[in-house]
């Protein structure tokens, strides 16, 4: 038989395997949650999206779920690249976007297009350029949506000051100017003509200009069909972005995405600002809509709030208290045994 401090001994190794192993297991992952929303409604939550999460482009998916009541799912991802899936009838899919998951929690907000035959445009041809953008006090409060129409109308450039534009059997519109965080703005256009569409985002908010810390998100959707998907650079400090250089829409009607060319991006074409982004254009805003950072705020809903990862490196998120107790309770009985077992030697 085994002396007493012997058997007690071989608890040590085990218990300091648990004490390393299960708070590094603990940290590795952070809280997710996906929020997704109408793209042409603020705040108008989606319940029942079902969300598949891959780790790869075309592996397959390693969690998921559907969204509750608030439109939301909560789940638990280690940081990293993963491609995630959304899916809800009635609505345009998303299928394996990019997303990036950080050290810390966050909510990652995503909104749908309605389907077309949803909105009683079955017999349409249909471009949508859907811009969100975060929801965090400190971030940009006020960004805008423009586009310049390829036709030859009186006012081409449809944005908040003219957020609707009708022309030779096609239609361009604004659908909503949000003023305080998170978007959508959502443009679209009806029947386009052929030609070359310029789109850009502009943070009404700035000086000083803090697009790269907005998180700004831009959808395009041909038909019923996701067509691109863009995320402003984290480094960028302009007040204007444009995701891609147009849509041109040829003369089979079809639509395209057109990308920037490494010189164009080399020369900072796509922060440089268009010929209708003028000083001007700020003073002709609607008396209902000026001075952003007048309008009080919005209180901000505890899901739009990313949660601050706890100063210090602490890591109370990832290593619930309950744990770190009875991690001290076992270390202190083990201890225990250890000395009872001394002193019977
Ligand atoms: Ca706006």
């Amino acid at each position: 038989m085994a002396p007493r401090h012997s058997r007690a001994r071989s608890w040590i190794l085990p218990l300091l395997l648990l004490l390393r192993v299960a708070p590094a297991a603990a940290q590795g992952q952070v809280s997710i949650t996906f929020q997704v929303n109408d793209a042409m409604v603020k705040n108008k939550v989606l319940p029942g999206v079902s969300i598949g999460i891959a780790r790869t482009k075309k592996g397959e998916q390693v969690t998921g779920g559907e969204t509750d009541a608030a439109g939301q799912l909560k789940t638990r991802l280690a940081p990293g690249k993963y491609y995630v899936t959304y899916q809800l009838d009635g609505y345009v899919p998303i299928e394996r976007t990019p997303t990036e998951v950080s050290g810390t929690a966050q909510v990652i907000t995503t909104t749908l297009s309605m389907m077309m035959e949803s909105v009683g445009q079955a017999d349409r041809r249909r471009i949508q350029i859907v811009l969100n953008w975060g929801s965090r006090p400190e971030q940009v409060k006020d960004a805008d949506s423009h586009v310049v129409c390829a036709c030859d109308g009186a006012d081409p450039h449809v944005f908040f000051s003219t957020a609707s534009h009708r022309a030779a059997g096609h239609s361009a519109a604004l659908d909503v100017d949000d003023t305080d965080w998170g978007g959508p703005e959502t443009i679209t256009l009806l029947d386009p003509p052929p030609g070359t569409y310029r789109y850009w985002v502009h943070s009404y908010s700035g000086p000083p200009a803090t697009l790269g810390d907005s998180d700004a998100v831009v959808r395009v959707v041909f038909g019923d069909k996701a067509a691109g998907e863009y995320r402003v650079p984290k480094d960028l400090r302009s007040r204007v972005w444009k995701p891609f250089k147009a849509v041109e829409v040829d003369r089979t009607l079809e639509p395209r995405v057109v990308a920037f060319s490494p010189e164009e991006l080399a020369a900072k074409a796509d922060v440089t600002a268009p010929p209708e982004q003028t000083s001007r254009l700020e003073e002709s805003v609607p008396a209902e809509r000026i001075r952003p950072d007048s309008a009080p705020a919005r209180p901000v809903r505890p899901e739009e709030s990313a949660p601050t990862p706890p100063s210090g490196g602490s890591k109370s998120e990832d290593c619930p208290t309950g744990t770190i107790v009875f991690i001290i309770v076992v270390v202190v009985a083990m201890i225990g045994m250890v000395v009872r077992a001394g002193r019977k030697k």
